[in-house]
């Protein structure tokens, strides 16, 4: 059920229509409306170049079969982040430029999708065949996904050339999509096909694969943009700099996690928001990876392909260190012996990232998985990470016309135990 837009007088006294729609539905349908606008405008440029109707049409198909059938958390999260800075609803030009941005963040997203499910073999994706997978299309999938970037250029140029940001918006996006190729090489050289070598796994690993590919363009990107587009100054002079030493919420040596909460002494916004952003969206991919194994393929959407592809992820990971020789038992299920403990080991070893069209493989390792009871620490990861996360949240100094927690509580809340 959509509420309907209530009209309501804003300062300078001219009807605006209050977005601030508390009903998720009629949200993601108002920020639909804005996909058939920006898809309009883009294919109604192409056509304009004097492009024949078949390559318009191809567009489109493009456009349309892989941007807007995600969860459109990233993209909604512009326009809720603006809200949440500005403090109040939007007008109707406000809110249009913050979903244009968030759209740019679904094209950036599905620009990646397309070309990761060509690079990773998958089969579906958002409940429907990869796009590279479609007979008409395979490898041309390659131009299709670059036409999906240069398309967010095009957007940002003919909306936002005049602003006094449109630099410092360029370079977020540039320096962003660099960030997550840099991720993707790490994730893709570190599971070679057929070269199976589990001793170039660790979690220190898997946390710099992650940061790199998943937290910086799904986490910190649509809150920069909000954050620049609501006016919040860049730090132009001194840039903010994310550096992995040191930053690790959960130890991944062993330890104990730390209990500090403490954020950067006297940063800049974006620098705080770095800070607490890249660990959320570090948990973000490690929920993706749990989901590639644990999930249905009807919930997510899509089959996971982590261990026959000789992923890096979480869970084995996480097998690995629980069957380690110099580990001391497996808190999950006590019950596993030494000798257990090297045997499933052994299996591991002899089963990952290996394909064959029964899945016996695979299945061999899932079965570890299960004897392992990785579930339960993935549980015990959840709620440390949350913990920490949520005392992060709480050190934020709120400040008029600066950062405000409740943009962040807001992105923990979207993703904390989700299933899909
Ligand atoms: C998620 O990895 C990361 C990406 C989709 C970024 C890809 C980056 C490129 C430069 C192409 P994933 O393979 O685990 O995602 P999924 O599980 O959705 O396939
Ligand atoms: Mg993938
Ligand atoms: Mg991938
Ligand atoms: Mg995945």
């Amino acid at each position: 059920p959509t509420t309907p837009a209530a009209l309501k007088a804003n300062s300078q006294n001219e009807l605006v229509t209050v977005t601030r729609m508390s009903d998720k539905a009629a949200k993601r349908a108002k920020f639909e409306e804005a996909f058939a606008k920006i898809r309009d405008e883009l294919v109604d440029h192409i056509q304009g170049e004097g492009f024949p109707a078949e390559a318009v049409e191809w567009y489109k198909n493009n456009l349309e079969y892989n941007v807007p059938g995600g969860k459109l958390n990233r993209g909604i999260s512009v326009v809720d982040s603006v809200e949440i800075f500005k403090g109040r609803a939007l007008t109707e030009q406000e809110y249009f430029r913050a979903a244009l941005l968030g759209w740019c963040i679904e094209l950036l997203q599905a620009f990646f999708l397309v070309s990761d499910d060509m690079m990773d073999s998958s089969i579906t994706r958002r409940g429907q065949p990869c796009w590279y997978r479609l007979p008409k299309v395979g490898m041309l999938a390659i131009n299709d996904s670059f036409m999906l970037e240069g398309a967010i250029y095009h957007l940002i140029k003919r909306h936002f050339r005049q602003e006094p940001y449109y630099a410092d918006l360029l370079d977020l996006f540039h320096e962003t999509t660099y960030q997550t190729e840099y991720g993707q090489l790490v994730d893709l050289i570190t599971a070679p096909e057929d070269q199976v070598d589990l001793s170039k796994f660790s979690l220190d690993r898997h946390r710099l694969i992650v940061i790199y590919k998943t937290a910086f363009y799904s986490f910190y990107l649509p809150v920069a943009c909000a954050m620049l587009i609501s006016g919040i100054p860049y730090p132009t002079e001194n840039p903010p700099k994310f550096s992995l030493k040191g930053t690790a919420l959960v130890p991944t040596d062993g330890s104990a996690p730390s209990t500090t909460t403490a954020l950067p002494a006297n940063a800049d916004p974006y620098t705080v928001a770095l800070s607490i952003l890249i660990p959320l969206g570090e948990y973000f991919q490690v929920q993706d990876d749990w989901l590639d194994y644990s999930a249905t393929p009807e919930v997510l959407g899509k089959i996971g392909t982590d261990i026959v592809d000789n992923k890096c992820s979480w869970v084995i990971n996480t097998a690995l260190l629980l069957t380690s020789s110099t580990s001391s038992g497996n808190p999950f299920n006590p019950k596993l012996t030494p000798a257990r403990l090297a045997e499933l080991r052994k299996v591991l070893e002899e089963n990952y990232g290996k394909k064959d069209a029964q899945a016996v493989h695979e299945n061999r390792v899932k079965a570890v998985y299960e004897e392992l009871n990785i579930r339960g620490a993935y549980e015990k990861y959840e709620e440390t990470v949350v913990g920490i996360l949520k005392g992060r949240i709480g050190s934020v100094e709120e400040k008029e016309g600066g950062l405000k927690k409740v943009v962040f509580e807001s992105f923990l809340g979207k993703i904390y135990k989700r299933s899909k």
